[in-house]
């Protein structure tokens, strides 16, 4: 087989500079002298794209070869971010690469901002997804990661008036060099139409004769391992219409009907649903769903599979499902199994339990997604048959352990009654799954103990913890070059590969020497967010400020509330005079958060974070001391600059309400210290670094409980606390909206008499423990010490230890060697 070798073209500067003029002239068509950035980034990618190939197509025919059992992750979301940068760490190229544009006279950083980042993930949930591909290569763990190629992603958020305005996300307009479509691979995806059962030689078989098909197209992403050779997959599918569509076209005459039938099919992979919690059950999303799931397993099942025995998938694949939005995945490998593969229903229901395990993301009760029985039967008739077969099997089997317990049958049944008959995702996907996994030691065991406790009690040993991570070779080594020099002058190489050894790290915390080196990589990457926020929002961030960021999606239950009262508490108190501007440490304040288009009290907030900003920016008594910045679009790219930057991390939901978090791991890692809640992972990080190294306030989860059952009242709160009140009669005065009472009023109300995430009731926890912060940060010494104690402690939050623990508890799934 010729394959080239594994060097490739481009490992040395000539070579690459060669490939490089290749590209552009052969790929591009165009001559150096008239490339646009466009081309020249096209050229560039390609040239790293050509290097990691061979590597790519070697894998690939190994995995062929051997057989190795696999992860296909099923994820509905994947936030890439960008790819370059990425690409060149993992293959190495990054020097070679730099000196191979200076010598054709070009400067890299252009290039690298013409990248747009692929956006295809709301929040967490997408960029563990991505976090966790980049490990499994760099662990050399076969994988495939499936997906939706959406056409927008998540939208571009603008501000109008201090208001969010949400724009399309065209990434692909200018194209993108990173996808290699597959359109001869493509899978036929069916829906609607009905059942019927049919005489199969003496056997009655059921069957289901489809109302309509899409063509799903497959585009594969190269997933590189970091520097060792090896390229797994992401393969995101493409909707498309079927030669059925195609052919009404030429057959019925009525062009325009055909054409509307094209776009429908197309509207499948279209966008990405920006919500991320409270999903609305919307048909287009269960297509979605569906769409991407069926030419998943089609796929494996014809390109890896192949001809083996069916029986033998458990020891080839585990399906790991993230969160409940691929679990139509469990009926769908049934129907496959007994429809198309005719094996008998408890074969085929023994292999299905094998092959998927599920990852639970919330605890929101809201957020648990449903579907309605009417619009599944619609769409996908027999995953109906199908469910309900599973749901009467399943309570059989509670029959037979409990009696006829009928309370706790209609709690286990995996159709709800109420408010309508409709089937709950979590349960289904918790009784197919071989484990079920929270992902912070807190929310698996709230998991157990009050979203699922009837089903950890029947199935003993299927609940498990894994917390999360994150990849440091994206938010550490590519987003802290600084940082990273200096842990790899002290420690030595292959720290990013094995986490935990930044724990040699320590001793350099009392050595002044490192910590001063420490606070000017801090302060360097300060000026570097300076750069970026100058250059894409004109802002102008002041020297010596304590940088105290929050960002993240916007939810009430993340209470980015908190972090308003707490903004206009200090603001209150200098211009009413009880306090001297000179006495509070100075802070500029970065907040980065999108809110669902749909979410109007979510909207509200950031309309009120932007007014309160505009007021406290422009006023000459506060000048110096306070400052607030809201640059609009959060996202990867801006958080790869931000959190380096920060001094403060803002983890601050109510406890048991953040499944983990992510963001507050990558704050940590970068020499942030947390002001947090017990909540999440926050709980982890905390016991990892150490009490002294870590802000901790507010309600415990049991606390919550206990005054939620007491009987909450947020006014209570209120007139027990000066600055809260006065805080709160700030906003409701129409200080920060021209006087116009109106504008927050409903917000103010919404705290005053609903409070559902107990703003008010931690609110003086949370400004004592910001004055413990203001205390802290003016030892600039100690400060440093305990944020190089957050790096040092912080290595198990790497997501190499997430997947090793999925690995070892969940996939048995060896790297290859
Ligand atoms: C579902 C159905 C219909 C429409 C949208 C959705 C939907 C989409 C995205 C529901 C939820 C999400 C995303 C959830 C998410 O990001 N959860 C976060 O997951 C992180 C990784 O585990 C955790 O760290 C966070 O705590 C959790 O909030």
């Amino acid at each position: 087989l010729a394959l080239a070798p594994v060097t490739g073209p481009a490992s040395s500067v000539d070579g690459f500079v060669r490939q490089f003029l290749r590209n552009l002239n052969y790929e591009r068509g165009v001559p150096l002298s008239a490339s646009s950035v466009n081309d020249r980034y096209f050229a560039l990618a390609m040239t790293v794209r050509d290097y990691l190939m061979a590597r790519w197509l070697e894998d690939l025919r190994r995995q062929r070869e051997t057989k190795p059992k696999g992860v296909c992750y099923l994820s509905a979301e994947y936030l890439l971010g960008r790819q370059l940068d990425n690409n060149l760490l993992a293959s190495g190229l990054g020097e070679i690469a730099t000196e191979a544009m200076a010598q054709c006279g070009i400067d890299i950083d252009e290039m690298r901002a013409q990248e747009v980042e692929p956006g295809l993930g709301n929040g967490g949930l997408g960029r563990l997804a991505a976090c966790f591909i980049d490990s499994l290569a760099t662990m050399s763990v076969p994988n495939v990661g499936y997906g939706i190629r959406y056409e927008y992603g998540i939208f571009r958020q603008t501000f109008v008036d201090g208001q969010q305005v949400e724009q399309p996300d065209a990434w692909l307009t200018l194209g993108s060099p990173w996808e290699f479509p597959h359109p001869e691979g493509a899978r036929k995806v069916a829906f609607g139409g009905h059942t019927e059962t049919y005489d199969d030689g003496g056997v009655t078989r059921s069957r289901w004769v489809p109302g309509w098909h899409v063509q799903a197209v497959p585009y594969n992403y190269m997933v590189p391992g970091y520097l060792n050779g090896r390229v797994n997959t992401l393969r995101l599918w493409s909707a498309v219409a079927t030669d059925a569509f195609d052919l009404r076209i030429f057959n019925s005459g009525d062009y325009e009907e055909a054409v509307r039938a094209q776009t429908f099919a197309e509207n499948i992979s279209k966008v990405l649903y920006p919500e991320d919690s409270t999903p609305q059950g919307k048909e287009l999303r269960l297509q979605q769903q569906y769409f991407f799931v069926a030419a998943s397993i089609s796929d494996f099942l014809a390109t890896t599979l192949g001809d083996d025995d069916i029986a033998t998938l458990p020891d080839r694949v585990i399906f790991q499902l993230n969160d409940t939005h691929p679990v139509i995945a469990v009926p769908e490998l049934m129907r496959v199994l007994v429809d198309e593969r005719h094996l008998e229903w408890d074969a085929a229901w023994e292999i299905t339990k094998q092959c998927f395990a599920y990852t639970c993301h919330t605890l929101l009760p809201e957020a648990l997604e449903v579907w309605s029985v009417d619009l599944l039967g619609r769409l996908l008739p027999r995953h109906l048959e199908i469910i309900y077969r599973i749901n009467d099997d399943f309570l059989d089997e509670v029959r037979e352990r409990f009696g006829d317990d009928e309370m706790r049958i209609r709690n286990m049944s995996i159709i709800s009654e109420f408010p309508e008959r409709s089937v709950r995702m979590a349960y289904l996907a918790t009784v197919a799954g071989s484990k079920v996994n929270g992902v912070a030691e807190l929310h698996s065991q709230l998991l157990r103990d009050k979203v699922l406790p009837d089903f950890n009690e029947f199935f003993p040993g299927k609940f498990t913890n894994v917390t999360n991570g994150i990849t440091p070779r994206r938010f550490v080594r590519l987003a802290n070059p600084g940082l990273s020099e200096l842990i790899t002058e002290a420690i030595g190489t292959g720290w990013l590969t094995d986490l935990e050894r930044l724990r040699e790290l320590e001793s350099y915390a009392e050595n002044p020497d490192f910590r001063a080196a420490f606070g000017e990589v801090k302060a360097a990457n300060k000026r570097r967010l300076n750069e970026v926020l100058f250059e894409r929002d004109g802002f102008e961030v002041s020297d010596g400020h304590m940088l105290d960021v929050m960002v993240k999606r916007l939810h009430e239950y993340k209470r980015q509330m908190l972090k308003v009262l707490h903004i206009v508490t200090q603001y209150e108190s200098i211009t009413s005079g009880r306090v001297e501007a000179a006495d509070i440490q100075p802070r500029t304040f970065i907040f980065g958060a999108k809110a669902a288009p749909g979410y109007a009290m979510a909207k509200r907030i950031i309309h009120l974070v932007n007014a309160v900003g505009s007021v406290v920016n422009a006023d000459p008594r506060v000048e110096g001391r306070l400052k607030v910045l809201f640059p609009p679009n959060y996202n990867v790219t801006l958080a790869e600059r931000v959190i380096p930057a920060a001094d403060l991390s803002e983890q601050i939901s109510l406890a048991g309400k953040e499944a983990s978090g992510t963001g507050n791991m990558k704050f940590a890692l970068n020499g942030a210290l947390t002001i947090g809640t017990d909540d999440g992972a926050n709980v982890e990080i905390r016991e990892l670094v150490g009490d002294d190294n870590f802000f901790l306030f507010g309600m415990s989860e049991p606390q919550v409980e206990d005054l939620w059952a007491a009987g909450y009242k947020p006014a209570d709160f209120y007139q027990a606390d000066d600055n809260l009140r006065r805080a709160m009669d700030l906003i409701a005065s129409g200080a920060f909206s021209d006087g116009d009472k109106s504008v927050f009023e409903p917000i103010v109300s919404n705290l005053l008499y609903d409070d559902r995430f107990m703003v008010l009731a931690d609110y003086s926890s949370y400004i004592a423990a910001q004055a413990r912060v203001d205390a802290a940060y003016a030892d600039t010494d100690a400060w440093t010490r305990s944020a190089i104690l957050n790096v040092a402690r912080c290595g198990f939050f790497s997501s190499d230890r997430s997947m090793r623990d999925y690995i070892d508890r969940i996939w048995h799934t060896p790297p290859m060697l």
